[in-house]
Parts: structure tokens; sequence; C-alpha cells
């Protein structure tokens, strides 16, 4: 192998002739193995094994970061800002179970591990933190920042959010007293009019144009010299907007969004002067809602730019679940057959939803997250059959945060028999998105220094991934991929994606559990 410089600060070190580590880079070589089909005259499948070689070079500078949300004195804001607070400072308070300290758990990269390889001696696996598989930086590092239409600091925010333990906010309160969001923009068509009497702490206008985008630029400009930042990176973790119409000559293609929110056009979101304002300064853009920012112009818009974006929705406890258990039912071959989705909670969250235009966008993301799973199986499934699936949300203000999902799976098994798997799953909102907001900087950051080229193109230079990171999708409802591009829910694959793309950065093949050497002696 050539090994230029020893990775001190990295847990591991590959060493192969396809790898290479210098001072500033990890260059890897990777032969990229995939299936190639065709049909024969007699309409059978032809599989072929196919191999495209790739470099990949990953910057190991791991950069000053910020993460500026926008809904920051939010539910998700106040939790996200108040944990990595508690784990920076190895924080440990007192509940009625006892002693609890700060953790990353529910964050992938944080608290989950990935397996390296195989001891060479005992034929043990060997599994790594996930956030060792990259130099990843670390959430502690984080400085984060953001926006609200609600004044509030973050203290008086979190008890509002009434998410955390009294003996934690107690320990946090400080700090967070101290963090004021930024006045943002407030459309006031997009979201419940039961929002409007927060919306106290706003920049002047009540339709989109190019001022707010202008403010908005300043804004993450300000925050990073203000904090000595290298990169910062925008989430919406604001309220669930209404869908914006597609409309040709106004939000279909770039320069008709540009044109449109110059003339203050009604139908432009704030979501989407966000995202504009990010994408013009490349800056990574990661919506968390469910609604569609990313309108055709927009999505246009960041691939002229070369921009990062990434969306849509969270997906925390309700949705997490399906796409595990739905993947684990059609993949064992049974014949799901419907799915009762119904959920009540007590959040601000839950009370913005009980408007109907906002809760149709939810709704949207919450239905069409089995689809890729159904259409992958013929053998259960017709073209164009499906499991009748429907979504209910109410709000109930007395459970708060702690939203009560319950579901009901109906398959069909052998000879006409049924299954019926009931779940209720009290799902802590925030506590279950707040890592996953983290992970999407995460990841979003690192895809920001990983490159590629086409391995055998002379003299070809390298190239970052397509605009929209797909490779998010873990995180989210309804992910966004690449137009005409396939949507992946299955969790699994969502998570071997992810997995399987960092090794490749480091020039290890895709994870399989084959386990040949403990089968073939
Ligand atoms: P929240 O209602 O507590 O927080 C949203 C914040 O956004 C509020 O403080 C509000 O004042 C602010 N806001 C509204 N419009 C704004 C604008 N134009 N600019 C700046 N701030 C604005 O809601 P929560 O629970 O924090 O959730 C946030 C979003 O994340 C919601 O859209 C929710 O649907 C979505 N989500 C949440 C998940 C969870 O498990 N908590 C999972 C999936 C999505
Ligand atoms: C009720 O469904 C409110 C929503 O905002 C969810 O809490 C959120 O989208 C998380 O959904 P899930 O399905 O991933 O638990």
């Amino acid at each position: 192998g050539i090994v230029a410089a020893a990775p001190a600060q990295d847990l591991f070190l590959v060493q192969s002739p396809n790898v290479k580590y210098t001072e500033a880079t990890i260059e890897t070589k990777y032969t990229y193995r995939t299936t190639a089909i065709t049909q024969n005259e007699n309409g059978k499948y032809v599989a072929s094994p196919k191999e495209t070689l790739y470099d990949f070079k990953v910057d190991r500078k791991i950069p000053k970061l910020g993460v500026m949300l926008v809904g920051w004195g939010g539910n998700n804001g106040t939790t996200v800002t108040a944990g990595i607070i508690a784990n920076k400072r190895g924080l440990e308070w007192e509940t009625k179970e006892g002693k609890r300290g700060a953790n990353y758990y529910g964050s992938v990269i944080m608290s989950s591990t990935t397996k390296l390889g195989t001891d060479a001696n005992t034929g043990k696996e060997i599994n790594i933190p996930f956030h060792d598989l990259l130099p990843m930086v670390h959430p502690n590092d984080l400085v984060v920042g953001g926006w609200d239409i609600s004044g509030m600091n973050l203290a008086e925010a979190m008890d509002r959010a009434k998410v955390l333990e009294p003996s934690l906010k107690q320990a946090v309160r400080k700090e967070m007293a101290t963090m004021k969001p930024l006045p943002s923009i407030y459309y006031p068509d997009f979201i419940a009019a039961n929002q409007e009497g927060r919306a106290d702490n706003l920049i002047p206008g009540s339709k989109a144009c190019m001022e707010h985008v202008e403010q908005i630029r300043k804004d993450i400009q300000e925050f990073k010299s203000a904090n000595g930042l290298d990169k910062v990176i925008v989430q919406w973790t604001a309220n669930t907007e209404r869908y914006a119409d597609i409309i040709e000559g106004v939000n279909d293609t770039a320069d008709n969004l540009l044109k449109s929110i110059k003339e203050g056009h009604e139908e432009v979101s704030p979501s989407t002067v966000f995202a504009v304002a990010c994408i013009l300064d490349n800056v990574p853009f990661i919506n968390g809602s469910p609604q569609n920012t990313f309108v055709p112009g927009a999505i246009q818009l960041a691939e002229k730019h070369g921009a990062f974006i990434g969306g849509d929705d969270f997906k925390s406890g309700q949705t997490k679940m399906k796409s595990a258990l739905v993947d684990f039912l059609i993949n064992a071959g049974i014949k799901l057959t419907s799915i009762a989705s119904y959920n009540h909670l007590g959040n601000n969250d839950g009370m913005n939803l009980s408007s109907q235009k906002q809760f149709r966008s939810k709704e949207i993301s919450k239905s069409n997250v089995v689809d890729d799973m159904v259409a992958a199986n013929s053998v259960l499934y017709k073209e164009g059959e499906h499991p009748d699936h429907t979504v209910v949300i109410k709000y109930m203000p007395a459970v708060g945060d702690d939203k009560r999902a319950l579901d009901e799976y109906y398959a069909e098994i052998f000879l006409g028999g049924h299954q019926t798997i009931s779940i209720f799953n009290v799902c802590e909102d925030s506590l279950l998105a707040s890592p996953l907001i983290i992970d999407l900087v995460l990841v979003a950051e690192m895809m920001t220094r990983i490159q590629w080229r086409a391995h055998n193109e002379e003299g070809a230079k390298y190239a970052g991934f397509h605009s929209v990171l797909s490779i998010l999708s873990y995180m989210l409802k309804a992910p966004l991929t690449p137009t005409g591009t396939p949507v992946i829910n299955a969790l699994a694959k969502q998570r071997a994606a992810l997995t399987n793309i960092f090794r490749a950065c480091v020039g290890l093949e895709p994870e399989n559990d084959m386990t040949l050497e403990h089968k073939l002696f």
C-alpha cells in the first residue's frame, strides 16, 4: 500500500494498493461492481456483472462548522441545541429514575457501529463507531444558530416546548438564555392560521422578495464570520407549510423562480426563499419538513450552482418503524394488504398540522413510504397493486411532545391466513428528531469534502456528488433524489447506501454478510 502519512487521528488505516493517504487527503481507486440486465430475443433476462472504476478523494481537514436552523425556537430547535450543550459539557442530571447523562442515542453516526472487517487471528467481527469511518465533524464542536418568527430566547422557548427534564433545563438555561433567534420571514398563508400568535420576530414583508433572500444570505455570512466558521449548513425545522402550486412560468425553472421572487409572486414559500438564499451561496440546505420547498426551479438552481440540497421530512418514529417493518414483511414473502397509521400529538407541530392544508403536506410524505418495497416484489403484487394505506393525525394537547402512534399492519400469509401486527409506539418526537438533525448536518458536511472522477479519464477533474443528496435518505421520510432516479424508502437499503459509500471512500468493499470464512472450511 502507498501510505504517505500515517492517519494519526484516524481509528484505522487501510493498507491497500488502491488507497493513498496524504497529509490533506485520502485517495482511493474504487471498483464499483453492479449487475447490468438486458433481455434476449426470448424475453429471458441476461445478467452481466459490470465493473466501473472510480477515484474518490476525501479532504481530511475537519472544518469548524456552524448549523443554522430555521425554526430554531421550536421543539426540535431547542431540544437539539440543549442536547449539544449537554454533550459538550458532559452533563449529568437527576431524574425520578436516577442520574442520566448526555449522549447521542438515536444518531446513526454517533451511536451506531459498522463492521470494519474480521480479526485476522480470531475470526471475530471488528465493529467501529460509524463516526470513525471517515474524518467527520464531531457534534460537540458544532456552533448552533438560526432564525425563528418567534423572538423568545432559547431558554424560554425550551420551557414552551415541554420536552426536557427540569434538572437538565436548569443546567443549560444560562447559556440558552443568551441565544436569540434572528428575525425570520413570515408569509401567513403558508402555515396554519393558529401560528399567528407567535409571529413577533419578523423581517418586514409578507411575500417573497429579493430583499428577503439578501437578508438571509447576510445573516449566514455574519454568523459565519462572527463565529470564525469554515462552513455553515442550514436546516428547515420550522413549521410544516402547505404545498406550493407548481405553475408554469413561476417556479418551474431556476430563472422563473428567481423572477417570481423579484416580482413578489405569492406562490413562493418562505422555505423556498431560504433554500434559494442558501443555494446562491453554496450553503447546503436541508428540508426537515414535508412541504415541496424544492419546487423544480429550486432544484434546477441548485444544480446550476452545484449546491447541495436534501430533504424532505425527518423520518423519526412511526415512519422509521414502517420502513423497517414493511421491508421485513415483504422481504419475508408476506403479503402486506393494509396499513392503518394513526397518531395523536399535542405539541405546536400537532397544532399546525390540525389545519387541513398543512396536514395534507404531511399526509403525502407519510403515505408514499412503502412504494419501492411493494414495487420490488412482483410475486406478491401485480403491476399497479398496492396495500391500502391510511394516515390520520390528530391534535391532542394533553400528550404534548410525546406523540402516540398506533399502527395496524394486516397481511396475508400462507393459504389464506392472516397476520395482524398492532403497534403502540410512544414517540418522544423532538428527542427522536434531534439526533437526525445532527446526522443530516454531519453527513451533508462530509459530502462537501468528498470528490470523485472516472478512473481512466486522462486528466479528468474531480467533481462533487450530485446536488441532490439522496445519501441522506435514511433520515428522511420522502427522500429527494436527482430527477429521474429511484426513491429508496426501505430502511436497510438506505443504511447500506450510506455505509457503503463511506466505505468506498476509504477503499473498502461494501459490507456483506456472507461470512464465507465461517462457512467454507
Ligand atoms: P415547532 O412548531 O415546535 O417548531 C417550529 C418553529 O418554527 C416554531 O418555533 C415557529 O415559530 C417557527 N417558524 C415557523 N415559520 C417560520 C419561518 N418562516 N421562519 C422561521 N421560523 C419559523 O415544531 P417542531 O416539533 O420543532 O417540528 C419542526 C418541523 O419538523 C415541523 O414541520 C415538523 O412537522 C417537522 N418534523 C418533526 C419531526 C419530529 O419528530 N419532531 C419529524 C419529522 C418532521
Ligand atoms: C404527527 O405525525 C406529526 C409529525 O410531524 C410527526 O411527528 C413527524 O413527522 C414524525 O413522523 P414519523 O412518522 O417519522 O414518526
